[in-house]
């Protein structure tokens, strides 16, 4: 028998008929799903039948959680939803830190999972993997979680969770089917995708934002990570539905040498070549270069314009020379951002300038920082729209000169003057006494990893996507210390900020992109929160560099006991040898003691048959 979806099934009791299972999987095909990340058990075993049935490749992982961070990876890198696939109980418990970090993150994870049976009373009976109530847990973390009650809502459950992923801010979303409903027949057919236009910016706010822009004295761009998925970043390939300006498009096309092709509805358009591009960066930096506004970004913000730009801070708003610096510009705009105290370091940064706020999330207008002028929309479109605006340049020629340092504005207002574009203008900038602050800064902080970080650069391809979790090598290095440039990713657990990320978050990112670089950066502590994805990786021949600084334990926790005037308890730890444990797995490892072992260690793992382990002992 065929159903919608065209596969066909033949199961061994006779005929094949259409069930719950089915239709999940079918509609899951039907969204583009190719991947799911989990671990089968007696519940679930319906679904991985339907999904191996429907051509679903299934990656099993160690752990529920490793299966919840590669689909997070995934999303990440690609914009799409990342699934998950786990049993009822434990096994979605094991998920759900990786699906808070999601929705800290704003990723579009979609864990499916069974429950308990309909007809159940659920009172504590003891039915395997019960719980008190699975699907309310989830919805404390999620978006939402939805247990559905027929084979018939599961086709408008996934196509409500697709459609929430898309039309505003995406967060995890969490669907619970109940074991007996699975493999009861159904005839519903598999739900059918739609396109959710992207939110159009209010035109009266653009002109205010542009006003404001157009005349601003010290400018300052701030970007999120909302800013690496807008909605025109992944639509449908020839973007002829998004409503962008051929003027837009143009300077889009001009800045990153794309092509431009015409639309059947004569709209112009890039291609989807480019689409490892943040074509909402590319407007970013556009906008940046016409208001002379410099940019910062936020962690998950991290690479959505060249930090090698003149005009780029890199992700170092948790610096306080760059918070100084905010504080004074008369101007601030912030696009897919939440401004949150996790960003800045600090509870309590205020702003003494105008802020703008563009994001698709209106929750976010009203928050720590209020907006003046508040931008509900998808960035692109918005940035699209400010861009032909008439208020703002049109051509890059209004680079303020100075000041960049942080004088209060009141004393400096006098002394602000515009110059011309040029080259040289931008090359000089880098010398001006911000940037002078901000790399002395950067290099207090991650002084310890400095050259080690440089050798790390050195041999990453520039469109690798690096992986990071919460260790000082990371935050205190990586985030500030390794420049990104686009196409280049750079993918770290902010906010929620668990430990364990990085190696599995690589593993669906390098799934996603197999023919792309994937590097993981890790402490000893945090590797060991998901270390048994080693055994992933080597199955799926994964050649991912995983470097890992070595500081005998919880060295930020340490610290911060010695800080507190404690005698250290509970933070140090013994440490497998590493090496020998990577082999073990079947990976390979290596130890290392200099930058340039380093380098050579991590260009050699790039080519490797599986991981590598690289084991960097902290000076
Ligand atoms: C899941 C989770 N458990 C505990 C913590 C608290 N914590 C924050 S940093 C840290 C130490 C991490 O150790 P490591 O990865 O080796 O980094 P280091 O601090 O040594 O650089 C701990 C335990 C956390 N953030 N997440
Ligand atoms: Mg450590």
């Amino acid at each position: 028998m065929n159903v919608a979806g065209g596969v066909a099934r033949v199961s061994a009791g006779g005929p094949s008929t259409t069930t719950a299972a089915h239709v999940l999987a079918l509609t899951l095909v039907a969204y583009g799903v190719d991947t799911v990340f989990g671990i089968p058990g007696t519940h679930n075993l319906a679904i991985y039948q339907a999904l191996a049935e429907a051509g679903v490749r299934c990656v099993t992982t160690r752990h529920e959680q490793g299966a919840g961070y590669a689909a997070d990876g995934y999303a990440r890198a690609t914009g799409r939803p990342g699934v998950v696939l786990t049993t009822t109980g434990p096994a979605v418990l094991n998920a759900a830190a990786a699906l808070a970090q999601a929705y800290s993150d704003s990723s579009p994870v979609l864990l499916i999972s069974p429950g308990v049976p309909l007809t159940h009373p659920r009172l504590g009976c003891g039915y395997l993997h019960e719980s008190k109530d699975q699907s309310r847990a989830l919805d404390s973390l999620c978006a939402w979680s939805h247990r559905v009650t027929s084979p018939e809502e599961i086709p408008a459950a996934l196509s409500r969770a697709f459609a929430s992923f898309t039309e505003g801010r995406p967060r995890p979303i969490h669907l619970e089917i109940p074991v007996d409903l699975l493999d009861l027949p159904t005839s519903v057919p598999p739900a059918t995708p739609f396109q959710v236009p992207p939110r159009a910016p209010d035109p009266a706010a653009i002109a205010s934002a542009a006003t404001l822009l157009g005349t601003a004295l010290r400018p300052a761009i701030v970007l999120g990570g909302g800013v690496h998925h807008s909605h025109a970043d992944h639509s449908h390939a020839d973007h002829s539905h998004v409503h962008h300006s051929r003027a837009g498009t143009l300077a889009l096309a001009e800045r990153t040498g794309a092509p431009i092709v015409t639309t059947a509805n004569g709209k112009a358009a890039v291609p989807e070549s480019h689409a490892h591009h943040s074509r909402t960066g590319t407007l970013a930096l556009i906008l940046a270069e016409r208001t002379g506004a410099p940019i910062v970004t936020t962690a998950n913000g991290k690479a959505a314009v060249p930090e090698s730009h003149p005009l780029a801070l890199g992700a170092t708003l948790h610096l306080p020379a760059v918070q100084t610096w905010l504080a004074t510009c008369d101007v601030v705009l912030a696009i897919g951002t939440e401004l949150a105290p996790s960003d800045f370091w600090i509870d309590d940064f205020r702003l003494t300038g105008q802020l703008i706020r563009i994001d698709v999330d209106p929750a976010q207008m009203q928050g720590d920082l209020p907006a003046m002028i508040p931008i509900v929309a998808d960035a692109y479109l918005a940035l699209d729209a400010l861009l032909t605006h008439p208020a703002i340049p049109q051509k890059p020629e209004h680079v303020p000169r100075e000041p960049l340092d942080a004088g209060p504005l009141a004393e400096r207002r006098d002394s602000v003057v515009r110059a011309g574009w040029d080259a040289q203008s931008l090359v000089g900038r880098s010398d001006s006494v911000l940037w002078a602050r901000r790399d002395a800064e950067l290099e207090a902080l991650a002084a310890r990893w400095g050259s080690q970080l440089k050798a790390v650069r050195d041999v990453l391809p520039a469109d690798t996507i690096v992986t990071a979790d919460s260790s000082m090598f990371c935050y205190y290095g990586a985030l500030g210390g390794l420049p990104i440039d686009p196409p280049g990713r750079f993918l770290y657990p902010t906010g929620f900020g668990t430990l364990g990320f990085a190696l599995p978050a690589a593993i669906g990112a390098k799934i996603a992109y197999p023919e792309r670089p994937v590097a993981v950066l890790a402490g000893d502590g945090a590797f060991q929160f998901s270390v048994q994805e080693l055994a992933t990786a080597v199955e799926l021949g994964l050649p991912l560099p995983i470097v890992i600084s070595v500081n005998g334990g919880y060295g930020e926790i340490r610290a911060e006991m010695v800080a507190r005037g404690m005698l250290p308890v509970a933070v140090d730890l013994h440490n497998p040898d590493f090496v020998g444990l990577a082999v073990a797995y079947g990976a390979g490892g290596v130890a290392v003691d200099t930058p340039e072992e380093l380098g050579e260690a991590v260009g050699k793992a790039l080519h490797a048959s599986g991981p590598t382990v690289i084991v960097l002992r902290e000076a």
